[in-house]
């Protein structure tokens, strides 16, 4: 009895940390976290030291995420989705500065593609697009000489009613774009970007540069004006411009993306790198959040060491993992996407049987070991994430080039990089390992599979 208390306690324990882990790290990745660790607790109540009845009352069993884990993936996925926030971004500038054309060049959907959105004010137009965690607050064809005054009144009013409305409402950030070829900075841009910038932070952005002359002259006179803005101005090309014979590539537009990242509030970073379509990298850093997440909870997993046979009791962690990374890539998962990944992943031996398999492979070189302990089942779960961000990173960089990956090549890729990345992640763990040196035997490496 003493022994089934204190195993119970070590569980609890266990799975208190965890859960606090996840959470820490990364939200979304918790419930998946809790389920497999519930599965965990259930295994330990049912052992034969212990009189437990095993009955519980929350999350789908380790047994029913496998029997279909397409529709556990899709689930979690959604529920990702909901969880990324919300980011609203203000974007202002005289008629033809190019602010739709920015717009359309930084997300990964054109959002102001038609120019008409859902009317806030006179002057402040909303553009959204379903299933994108951002909101464009859009003043389309403000003319010089039309009345100022008016023109911040609705700036100010659109603000300051996010602010009380709900908080995935809430601006919180501000473009303010200046044509590179106008003559000179207008008293009326001067005077908006003070008023804009009394309300939120305002970011510069000098649109159609293509002359850096003319971009040095416009940003001395911003510097003497000592606007309040967010750093220096951005010089951007959105679309690339073909002068006299020569084009001239899209510039800044990273630049522009990174700056708003930083000023965003952490809380939606992640549905700002869902949504631009320019840096991949900041999805993947926010991914890898994710993969640093479900690696620590599926050690904590492991912390109650998984007889091989049962390394399925990882796969919540790791299909939740997944369609967290997906959720932060914006990535587009048809059904038929879904299926082919998890299925040939879950199916063919991927989570839990490439989970076996490696594990059988590494605890030839860990000397009496016959579970998955929580070193194991953490390196297992930051390869599978590190490679899927690969296969993200990948399968967007050919999308932006107009060869998007076929489908039949991505679980290929996926399980590629898992070994390159296991077998770099294991590298450390096996060369500690009593004896052991180098290459694990037996030869089951993925393609084997
Ligand atoms: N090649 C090229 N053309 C651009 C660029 N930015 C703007 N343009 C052109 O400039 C014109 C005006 O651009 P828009 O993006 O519509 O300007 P806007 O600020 O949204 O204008 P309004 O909606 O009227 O306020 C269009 O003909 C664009 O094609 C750019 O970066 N490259
Ligand atoms: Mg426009």
């Amino acid at each position: 009895m003493a022994a089934a208390d204190s195993r119970r306690e070590r569980v609890q324990r266990v799975l208190d940390q965890a859960r606090r882990l996840a959470q820490q790290g990364a939200r979304d990745v918790s419930d998946a976290v809790t389920r497999g660790l519930q599965d965990v607790t259930e295994r330990a109540r049912r052992s034969p030291d212990h009189g437990g009845n095993g009955e519980s009352d929350r999350g789908p069993r380790v047994e029913e995420v496998a029997a279909d884990p397409a529709a556990f993936f899709s689930a979690e996925h959604q529920r990702a989705t909901e969880r990324l926030g919300h980011a609203n971004i203000l974007i202002s500038g005289q008629t033809g500065a190019g602010k739709s054309t920015l717009i359309n060049a930084i997300f990964r959907v054109p959002l102001a593609a038609e120019g008409v959105g859902k009317p806030v004010t006179k002057h402040v137009q909303r553009h959204e697009v379903a299933g994108v965690p951002v909101t464009i607050f859009d003043t389309p064809g403000i003319e010089l000489g039309q009345a100022k005054n008016e023109v911040i009144r609705d700036y100010k009013k659109t603000i300051r009613e996010s602010r009380r409305g709900a908080p995935s409402d809430l601006i919180h950030v501000a473009w303010y774009c200046i044509n590179t070829g106008q003559a000179r900075v207008q008293e009326y841009d001067i005077e908006i970007v003070r008023a804009l910038a009394a309300e939120v932070p305002v970011i510069l952005v000098l649109t159609q540069c293509i002359d850096d002359e003319r971009a040095s002259a416009l940003e001395e006179v911003i510097r003497a004006e000592h606007l309040p803005i967010a750093g220096e101005p951005v010089r951007t090309l959105a679309r690339e411009r073909t002068l006299a014979g020569h084009t001239i590539a899209p510039r800044g537009l990273e630049e522009l993306v990174e700056r708003t990242n930083s000023i965003l509030p952490e809380a939606v970073r992640r549905a700002f790198a869902n949504a631009q379509g320019v840096v991949i990298r900041l999805k993947a850093n926010q991914a890898r959040a994710i993969v640093a997440a479900s690696s620590v909870a599926a050690g904590a997993v492991g912390a109650v060491p998984i007889p091989v046979p049962d390394a399925a009791v990882l796969m919540p962690v790791q299909l939740g993992m997944l369609a967290s990374i997906t959720a932060v890539f914006g990535i587009e998962m048809g059904e038929d996407r879904t299926v082919t990944l998890v299925r040939g992943l879950v199916g063919q031996g991927g989570v839990s049987v490439v989970g076996r398999q490696l594990a059988g492979t590494l605890l030839k070189v860990i000397p009496g070991a016959s579970v998955i302990n929580a070193a194991v089942a953490a390196t297992l779960t930051a390869a599978l994430g590190e490679a899927y961000i690969q296969l993200c990173s990948e399968m967007l960089r050919r999308q932006a080039a107009g060869r998007p990956m076929p489908d039949a090549e991505m679980l290929p890729f996926l399980l590629q990089a898992f070994q390159k990345a296991f077998r770099r992640l294991g590298a450390g763990r096996r060369a500690t390992a009593a004896g052991a040196t180098g290459k694990p035997r037996g030869g089951s490496s993925l393609q084997d599979l």
